[in-house]
């Protein structure tokens, strides 16, 4: 971390401005040799100042420039931004002309990671930088800002904290049995310990699954026999002529996509081909795609006609998805009911032909999902696989602590997995890493972030 990096923070293309940002020890100065109309090394902190960029005396841009001074900023270390005119021949000559002068590019996600390093921000607080910069809903978005204020990470931190105190005590028990003032940890208090850890993980484990829908949004699939109305619903939802529509059964062959935003979770919608058997090899394949995407998705919105009876493939394909969170919408319920509702148990009624036909299929899908109490301004919730991960093995470490105590095993045997939760949730924070990993974390990040 000794070099002074430099990268394009903004977007490339054409706009009215660009930055360039460059952060290490050297920032200042390296930006004080190409730069005229004030002297940098003598500035205040956190100033602006306006002047022009040379690159071995020929003028490449006028700019403004921002200092920012350690330890008060993004990386904790000296940092300038270069604000110069957006496009790409100006911004790359900026950045040019740094490098010629000592800077060196720097990776993706190398200025957060330095922020990381230099123990500005944990792991978790970082990745949510990731996230509220690929946001494109109010739920990611909300969720990324408040996980960047780290109030779930400190949650977590507690945790660890306690189970720190813990540990210490239980190793000075072992290691010095002499000294009488210590309080001396019992089988009883650490199982009371572990029933706290245990209650207080879990719930943050369950509550992942929120953050998971809300980061990667929810796969709904639209399944049903040929001409219920599947490519309708799409189309209606998207409120555009997205899928081909026509009274003949079997017109949709391939997946159509397309997302809309419910309570500010993106829902992301496939069309799929009716399924029925088939001899037309196109549409056969069209068949195998729709249950594969069926099979993948996180819910699916099985499609029926009010106007016919349930088919026996119908009976069978919903009998095989079974296991899967279905909505069974019945369509067409402006055409006269011929279909028997009392062979379901759960369904809705709606059509493609109102303009507020598909509302209840809406709102299905809202309370499938809770969506509307998962979603809130104080929201803290894990989100990504690594994070998961990690926490679900601190809960198993913990369960497994809990099993040895109840098959009542000493207190030096139960710390083993104690100490094997603690080691998880260190790896969760980033208090303990390793390089590669870390490396590959932020190598998914922008390039000047
Ligand atoms: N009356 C009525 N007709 C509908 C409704 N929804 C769709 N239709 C009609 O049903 C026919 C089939 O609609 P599609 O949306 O193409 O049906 P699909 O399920 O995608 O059919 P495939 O692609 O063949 O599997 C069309 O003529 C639609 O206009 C509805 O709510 N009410
Ligand atoms: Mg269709």
């Amino acid at each position: 971390m000794e070099d002074t990096i430099c990268a394009i923070a903004t977007s490339s293309g054409i706009g009215a401005i660009s930055i360039v940002r460059v952060s290490g020890e050297d920032a200042i100065n390296i930006v004080n040799k190409i730069f005229k109309g004030k002297d940098l090394t003598k500035a205040k902190s956190h100033t602006i100042f306006y002047g022009h960029i040379y690159d071995a005396g020929e003028l490449i841009d006028q700019v403004l420039i921002s200092l920012m001074k350690a330890p008060k900023t993004y990386t904790k270390e000296d940092t300038v931004e270069i604000n110069c005119h957006g496009g790409r021949n100006t911004t790359l000559k900026v950045l040019e002309t740094l490098v010629k002068n000592g800077c060196r590019l720097a990776t993706p996600g190398e200025f957060t990671k330095r922020a990381f390093l230099n123990g500005r921000i944990n792991l978790i607080q970082a990745e949510s930088v990731n996230d509220l910069i690929l946001a494109e809903t109010d739920a990611k978005r909300t969720l990324a800002l408040n996980n960047m204020d780290g109030k779930l990470a400190d949650k977590i931190r507690n945790i660890r904290n306690q189970m720190s105190d813990i540990l210490a005590n239980i190793e000075v028990n072992i290691d010095y049995p002499e000294y009488e003032d210590e309080l001396v940890i019992t089988e009883k208090m650490l199982e009371q310990h572990l029933t706290k850890y245990l209650k207080e993980l879990k719930l943050i484990v369950a509550e992942a699954k929120n953050g998971k829908i809300i980061n990667e949004g929810i796969d709904v699939a639209i399944i049903g026999q040929p001409n219920v109305g599947k490519s309708s619903i799409l189309n209606f939802l998207l409120d555009e002529e997205k899928a081909i529509v026509t009274d003949i059964p079997g017109t949709t062959r391939d997946i159509v996509e397309g997302s809309i935003t419910l309570n500010g979770v993106k829902i992301n919608f496939l069309d799929t081909a009716g399924i029925r058997k088939t001899e037309d090899i196109v549409e056969k394949i069209g068949v195998e795609k729709s249950l594969d995407v069926a099979k993948k998705a996180d819910l699916i919105i099985f499609c029926l006609n009010n106007n016919q009876e349930i088919t026996v493939e119908e009976t069978k394909l919903l009998n095989e998805l079974k296991n899967k969170e279905i909505i069974v919408f019945v369509n067409k319920s402006d055409l006269p009911r011929n279909i028997n509702l009392d062979k379901l148990k759960n369904y809705v009624v709606g059509n493609t032909k109102d303009i507020n036909g598909l509302d209840t299929l809406k709102e299905a899908i809202k309370e499938k999902f809770n969506l509307s109490s998962i979603v809130n301004k104080d929201m803290n919730y894990l989100t990504n696989v690594r994070q998961i991960t990690l926490i679900t093995k601190a809960v198993m470490a913990l369960e497994n602590a809990y099993k040895a105590y109840l098959e009542n095993k000493e207190v030096d045997i139960i710390e083993i997995d104690l100490k094997q939760a603690w080691n998880f949730l260190g790896e969760l924070l980033g208090e303990s890493y390793e390089e590669e990993l870390i490396d590959n974390l932020f190598s998914k990040f922008c390039l000047g972030k």
